[in-house]
């Protein structure tokens, strides 16, 4: 019988039911995450009403000048999610330090990292933007939760998702057994599925990238987007459109619906050139989903979800999407090494 229609919840209680008898509260926690991103997709679409569009005053650890929304989400996410008893810590992209869980609340086995509102930019023009999050177990909650607790790598996700607020809000999710897509009901204020076992085609002619870094990339990087933009006048089989949405959500929505692929590369003008995105918040979660839609992830030299942690908020060069095209600009670096 197909799945079309059904509630997030009843969907995942019904695969974790299949799967793993004892993981109630990771249903019960997917539940608090789904809530919290309608909180968000109500907020951001009221947001230019209610007046909190634009900068606030202050800064996040990375030094990037936060949004009024960045904040109010990051809040929105933080109070949606401690108190059922199924986290034992949380980290954001806009806290500098581990989120515990009050000590009058309840704690329990999972972590949590989120990014509560990517591409926060593009807010004032009205363009999509998302929250993505990464779901760990935490080998000890009995103690105050620290920073190596989260500093697990990717392949140790047990769950992550992202949700895209566009012209509809969906939500995106992977328990390592797949990937299906949840659009959100207005009608009902249920995240319903509407894209089950989505996939990546392995062949693609659509590339994503900040084009004006070009000069800063490495070579391997510069070769493999310069033959796209040749087409059939050099060395491709194929010519190639371009897209990008500076909003990672978007652009990494659009290759699970029709392929391509979507590089933040390493460039010489981030710190310590390692790329923008950040390893816990943004790139573990979307490697795990891209992965289980039958893609690929890696920084150009190694698999993203192989990456041993070392701080909360590094950053790392992110290629990812169509198979075919991944493993091609793969192979440059290697000759390149
Ligand atoms: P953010 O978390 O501060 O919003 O930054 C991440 C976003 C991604 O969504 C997007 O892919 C990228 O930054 C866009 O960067 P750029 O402005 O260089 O195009
Ligand atoms: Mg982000």
């Amino acid at each position: 019988m197909s799945s079309i229609g059904k509630s997030i919840n009843q969907f995942i209680n019904e695969q974790q039911n299949k799967t793993d008898s004892n993981s109630d509260d990771l249903s019960g926690l997917i539940a608090d995450i789904a809530s919290a991103c309608k909180k968000i997709a109500h907020l951001v679409n009221r947001s230019a009403i209610t007046g909190i569009g634009g900068a606030s005053a202050s800064e996040n650890v990375q030094g990037e000048v936060q949004k009024k929304l960045d904040i109010i989400t990051n809040d929105v996410m933080v109070e949606q999610l401690n108190h059922h008893g199924h986290l034992a810590a949380m980290i954001s992209e806009e806290i500098e330090d581990i989120i515990q869980i009050p000590e009058h609340l309840p704690k329990g086995k999972y972590l949590i990292a989120f990014d509560p509102l990517d591409g926060s930019s593009n807010i004032d023009i009205n363009i999509s933007v998302g929250t993505i999050f990464s779901i760990l177990r935490c080998t000890d909650a009995s103690r105050e939760v620290r920073s190596d607790d989260f500093l697990q790598a990717g392949t140790e996700q047990i769950c992550a998702g992202f949700c895209v607020y566009g012209p509809t809000t969906m939500m995106i999710l992977t328990t390592g057994n797949g990937v299906n897509g949840f659009t959100l009901d207005s009608e009902i204020d249920e995240f319903v599925l509407t894209h089950p076992d989505m996939t990546i085609p392995e062949d693609a002619a659509e590339f994503a990238v900040n084009i004006s870094n070009q000069r800063l990339w490495e070579t391997s990087v510069q070769r493999y987007i310069d033959e796209c933009i040749q087409g059939v006048d050099g060395d491709r089989e194929k010519n190639f459109n371009m897209r990008w949405v500076a909003s990672m959500v978007s652009d990494v929505y659009r290759i699970l619906i029709r392929g391509g692929i979507f590089l933040y590369p390493l460039d010489t003008k981030s710190a310590n050139s390692s790329g923008k995105l950040r390893l816990m918040y943004e790139a573990n979660p979307m490697s795990f989903i891209v992965e289980q839609a039958g893609g690929l992830s890696t920084t150009g030299y190694q698999r993203i979800m192989d990456i041993k942690p070392t701080d909360l908020h590094q950053r790392v060069p992110v290629i990812l999407g169509s198979k075919n095209e991944v493993e091609r600009i793969m192979r440059y670096h290697q000759e390149d090494k």
